[in-house]
């Protein structure tokens, strides 16, 4: 039995990928056996692209296991192993001295490959990011052989993508945390109220801190309490009304607590967003009042007229109380004051999911988990889609063993009285637009699911009419992660996405929402653009590859509500006949 991962045991798979793909760097930069290089590159995108946490693969099974995930060797896996029994790597620490540290500096820029640094460090003696920025601003690259305008606009890029990926967290990263620190806040009988704020409380897809608000007559039993919960690694800041803490993953919460009176006017004004509360004070200042984090003011009188609750606020505006997704100033105050706030879907509508992977291709789950965490999620049904032959690195299914998927499905399905189970397939949309199978294999599917897994560089032309011909394809009822971007790694393809939205409503295909944290794609803009505007129907899709990752349906339904859309704009609040009604009317 495997050593529990102590000390390094909450290491993040990304933090893991990017020290493996250090030392693949490195490795290159010292001259070694390119085999070594790229073996280390590939175990990186590997463990990038794994979505169960390795400690917890680590904990279950040992080295061993580790070995079962693609690109990772004996090596690795032992180096994988020392990093979470001890938070440490000697072996990363040894390279990282023979490589000057400036140049290491320079490594963190995504696409600036350990060549091209090595040339930047050694011929203009750039030993950081800043002397990097400067000397692009000042065009000193382009002298250099292999670089152009075009390579320093890329650099810069890089270098704007490390700087936000580090300013930021994906909403995932907080919600937990967060969602579990406010439950033990509500549980405490000085504590009165208590809610989240901000940005995550506005369930932007990414945060830039924690924001919680509480009210009580209490300030400093709660406080006293906030800053010796188990969570806490070390206190920040305490205050009588506010104080910081950083919790054991790292991430910073900060925490204010007012009067019961005061509560609904300070809940308004720290969940934002700024340019929501700018509009409102305006609308404020028109009637005469002012409103800040402490109430509304007659600005005459200086009387207070309101604070309480949220919905005092706006009601004293003449407004319905906008649902915090939508705060953003993108129409929510006029819709509030006219009174046709949208209607906008919420988990307890979602009755299904139609894009989830299993151990037949490359998920991690048998279809019986699947299942039953799908009965824990109150599913009527469920689409199996795993991954076809042609994606071969995701152990894509055969037509022979696709048949023998859809024997085991129906009698699951026998077994299996109280939810539907949909056998359903993702085909890869290649780079003419043609999928894994044809009609004939396509026609015994449920749901057919289509993306883009590869060739994301291509001209804008390209890539839209691969998915223009997938869009026509009568078989196919959704398109998969439409844009193709993963926060703080890749940015969304280039495409003609309005013409891909006008397609979609044209044929009758549904936009999935992917509601994996670092993808949420379509995102909140998009969505609400491909509805207002082209009138599109959507799915919103966990593409599990984990059961347990099924419940990021919650996250899809944020980010659908941010896009304004109600119930009636997503597949999955439909029951089973009229989703199958629906799916049908795409067919021949
Ligand atoms: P973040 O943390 O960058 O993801 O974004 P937020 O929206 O959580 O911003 P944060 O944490 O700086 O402040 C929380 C809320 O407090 C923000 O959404 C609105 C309010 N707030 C902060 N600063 C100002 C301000 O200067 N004016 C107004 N009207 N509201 C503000
Ligand atoms: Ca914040
Ligand atoms: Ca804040
Ligand atoms: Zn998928």
């Amino acid at each position: 039995m495997a050593n529990k991962a102590q000390t390094g045991g909450n290491i993040r798979n990304e933090d893991i990928a990017r020290i493996i793909e250090a030392i693949g760097d490195m490795l290159d930069i010292l001259g070694e056996n390119q085999f070594r290089v790229r073996a280390h590159r590939n175990a990186a995108a590997s463990i990038r692209g794994y979505t169960r946490p390795l400690f917890e693969v680590y904990d279950a099974g040992g080295p061993k296991a580790l070995t079962a995930i693609s690109g990772i060797g004996e090596h690795t896996a032992k180096r994988i192993e020392q990093l979470l029994v001890t938070g440490q790597l000697p072996y990363y620490e040894e390279l990282k001295a023979k490589v000057p540290p400036g140049l290491i500096e320079l490594l963190n820029v995504p696409g600036l490959g350990p060549k091209k640094a090595k040339k930047i460090y050694d011929s203009l003696g750039i030993k950081s990011l800043k002397a990097l920025v400067e000397a692009i601003e000042e065009h000193r690259l382009e002298s250099l052989p292999g670089f152009g305008r075009k390579s320093e606009e890329n650099i810069l890029r890089g270098i704007k993508q490390f700087e936000t990926m580090h300013e930021r967290i994906l909403l995932s990263e907080g919600y937990p945390i967060a969602r579990e620190i406010l439950a033990r806040l509500r549980e405490q009988p000085f504590v009165e109220r208590a809610d989240t704020a901000g940005s995550l409380r506005r369930m932007q897809e990414t945060i830039g801190d924690i924001d919680l608000l509480c009210s009580s007559d209490e300030p400093a039993n709660v406080m006293e309490f906030f800053i010796s919960m188990p969570q806490v690694a070390y206190v920040l800041a305490q205050g009588e009304t506010k104080s910081s803490i950083v919790v054991t993953n790292g991430l910073q919460l900060d925490l204010r607590v007012v009067t019961p009176e005061q509560y609904g006017a300070a809940l308004q004004y720290f969940t934002g967003s700024k340019e929501h509360n700018v509009h409102l004070r305006h609308i404020a200042k028109v009637r005469g009042f002012k409103i800040n984090e402490y109430g509304v003011f007659d600005v005459e009188t200086d009387q207070r007229l309101a604070g309480k609750t949220e919905e005092e606020v706006y009601a004293i505006l003449d407004m319905e109380t906008p649902p915090p997704a939508i705060r953003e100033d993108r129409g929510e105050i006029e819709a509030a004051a006219e009174r046709r706030l949208p209607n906008l879907v919420e988990l307890a509508d979602i009755k299904g999911d139609f894009h989830i992977h299993t151990k037949w291709s490359d998920g991690l789950n048998s279809i019986e988990e699947v299942i039953a965490m799908a009965k824990t999620l109150g599913y009527d049904f469920i689409v199996i889609s795993d991954h076809a032959e042609k994606l071969r690195i995701a152990g894509g299914l055969s037509v022979r063993e696709l048949e023998e998927q859809l024997e085991v499905i129906a009698a699951l399905n026998e077994q299996h009285a109280d939810i539907e189970i949909l056998c359903g397939m993702e085909m890869n949309i290649d780079n003419d637009g043609e999928v894994d199978f044809g009609a004939s294999v396509l026609e015994k599917l449920d749901v057919v699911i289509g993306s883009i897994h590869g060739g994301f560089t291509q001209p804008k032309e390209k890539l839209t009419a691969r998915l223009l011909k997938a869009l026509e394809n009568p078989y196919i009822n959704i398109i998969g992660h439409p844009t193709g971007r993963v926060l703080g790694q890749r940015p969304p393809y280039d495409i003609d996405i309005q013409a891909v939205f006008k397609a979609s409503a044209e044929t009758g295909t549904f936009l999935e929402l992917n509601s994996y944290p670092n993808r949420l794609d379509l995102k909140d803009d998009h969505l609400r653009e491909a509805k207002d505007v082209f009138g599109c129907m959507f799915t919103i899709d966990t593409d599990a590859h984990v059961a347990g990752n099924m419940t990021y349906m919650e996250y899809g339904v944020a980010t659908a509500q941010r896009g304004w859309l109600t119930k009636q704009d997503v597949l999955n609040t439909y029951n089973m006949a009229e989703v199958k009604r629906m799916l049908a009317q795409k067919r021949p």
